[in-house]
């Protein structure tokens, strides 16, 4: 090797170590804000501002990815490819991303009633409050067929609210199961079940404490009956292996879908995150990172995916899920799940049976320190299913369901995802597979923990930091029925 070449080539090998140990907010800075601005503004060598709707979308990941990594032909643009890993060029598109979700929140605002009426693209609607206080860190909300609303706090309690009556006449349930009220453990989800009137059941999951001073614990379901202000009939429904307890406290999951009713009886479905350990995702012999499928009374269906896999737990159904913390069929029979990314890339996945959804081989975040992980797209002999829709930056994805009516007829079918950092509660339509439209609802009232569709077709949203429930209701159609 001459001795031109050999710099040339250490020159390559030092620029590539340096770029890799820097933050991406870093190699931002150093390499790419002189010509599109320190927040993507724009405007050096014939830039355009990146700060825009149409460049902020999914749509554009690869394009952008490309662009980074092969330049842009007849522009100022350099190619990267040869400094830069693919990692670090995703770290790119992510760290953009940042900047247009900051950007974009500065121009636009948040969703702002007029009169007290907030538009959107096919209702307008107004928010009642329904709780302003009676709660700590509410959870979960669901519905019994009689107007009456269950709520867990995540302390450790289940409430029953009669609306019109005041707050404090919300005792807690006596005899509710004991639960690991740390971190982001505690009683989490409650769940009725869809024939409640002929059979009274209500599910719970909560993280359940074990050994020494309750120290270790994992997400379990039971089910129950509500007698009064008793919680009775106690039944488990799912309880992991004892040497599946750990002392983490985070990515228990924790939410309940009931799927359609087969010859009289239903489905359950549940999710459980890694739990902190994310390689146990794919590991089928572990219940974390995982959606399990059961018959509502706990029994394992003959049909489930890997009943005859050796050492796999019989209740998988679907895996590689970092922390689902939204779950719930849509009106065509599909299961959808939303799931935390890490720094970036939240998922709405369509839940299919046996299918692996790529955690923690792939995702489309960074880590935490904000320096690279790889790139979100399954490389050659990887068997992933991608989202649907991924959310970058992250909203901190929890609380899903679909929008049923009789209230809000033109939104019937979309699905509804609340967001705790991203305090926002989106709408979300998807069709044949196909993310269609989106828009927000609400954003900057608190952090969004779960969103629940009332009988009556109104939308209960549970806010916490601060604590309140409201809900939507419709304040008249502006005609426009739907299909964009
Ligand atoms: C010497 C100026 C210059 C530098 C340095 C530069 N770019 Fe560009 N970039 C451009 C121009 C010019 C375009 C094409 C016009 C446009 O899209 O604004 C472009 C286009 C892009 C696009 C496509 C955007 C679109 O509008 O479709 C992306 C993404 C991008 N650059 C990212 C980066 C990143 C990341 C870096 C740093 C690693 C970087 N650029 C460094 C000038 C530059
Ligand atoms: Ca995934």
């Amino acid at each position: 090797m001459n001795r031109a070449l050999c710099v040339a080539v250490l020159g390559v090998v030092f620029t590539s170590m340096a770029v890799r140990a820097q933050s991406v907010e870093g190699t931002w800075q150093n390499h790419c804000a002189s010509c599109h601005g320190k927040a993507g503004k724009g405007g050096g060598a014939g830039t355009r501002s990146l700060i825009s709707d149409d460049l902020f979308s999914q749509d554009k990941d690869r394009a952008f990815f490309d662009a980074i990594r092969n330049g842009v032909p007849d522009t100022a643009m350099p190619a990267y490819g040869e400094t830069m890993d693919d990692a670090r060029i995703w770290g790119l598109v992510v760290h953009i991303r940042e900047l247009q979700a900051r950007g974009l929140r500065q121009e636009q605002g948040s969703p702002k009633p007029e009169g007290g009426v907030f538009t959107s693209a096919h209702h307008a609607y107004r928010l009642e409050s329904v709780l302003e206080k009676g709660l700590v860190t509410p959870w979960a909300v669901d519905f019994l067929p009689d107007g009456r609303i269950l709520f867990t706090e995540r302390p450790g309690r289940v409430r029953v609210f009669v609306p019109g009556t005041k707050p404090e006449l919300m005792p807690p349930l006596h005899g509710t199961p004991a639960v690991r009220d740390r971190g982001q453990g505690g009683m989490m989800e409650v769940a009725v079940h869809p024939d409640y009137a002929a059979n009274g059941w209500v599910y719970l999951a909560f993280s359940d404490p074990q050994g020494e001073g309750g120290r270790r614990s994992m997400t379990k379901v039971v089910r129950g009956r509500i007698k009064g202000d008793r919680w009775t009939d106690e039944k488990t429904i799912f309880q992991a292996a004892p040497e599946t307890y750990s002392g983490s406290d985070l990515h228990f999951g924790c939410r309940i879908a009931f799927g359609p009713s087969v010859n009289g009886r239903r489905h359950l479905y549940f999710c459980i995150g890694d739990r902190g350990s994310r390689e146990k995702a794919q590991d089928l012999s572990e219940p974390n990172g995982k959606v399990h499928r059961l018959w509502d009374d706990g029994r394992v269906p003959d049909d489930n995916p890997f009943v005859a896999t050796p050492g796999a737990l019989k209740s998988v159904w679907s895996y590689g899920h970092r922390n689902p913390q939204g779950l719930t069929f849509d009106l065509d029979g599909s299961l959808w799940v939303t799931e935390h990314g890490p720094r970036g890339g939240d998922e709405l996945n369509r839940v299919e049976r046996a299918r692996n959804y790529g955690w923690p081989t792939i995702c489309f975040g960074i880590d935490y320190n904000d320096t690279p992980f790889r790139t979100p797209w399954p490389r050659e002999g990887e068997d992933f299913t991608m989202p649907v829709l991924r959310w970058l930056p992250s909203i901190a994805a929890c609380g899903l369901d679909v929008a049923r009516g009789p209230m809000f007829p033109s939104w019937k079918g979309d699905l509804l995802a609340g967001g705790l950092a991203g305090e926002v509660l989106e709408r979300v339509r998807v069709r044949g597979g196909v993310l269609i439209e989106r828009e927000e609802l609400i954003h900057g009232l608190g952090r969004v923990r779960d969103v629940a569709c009332a009988p009556d077709g109104s939308i209960y949203v549970a806010l916490n930091d601060p604590v309140r429930v409201v809900r939507l209701v419709e304040a008249g159609s502006n005609g426009n029925t739907g299909s964009k």
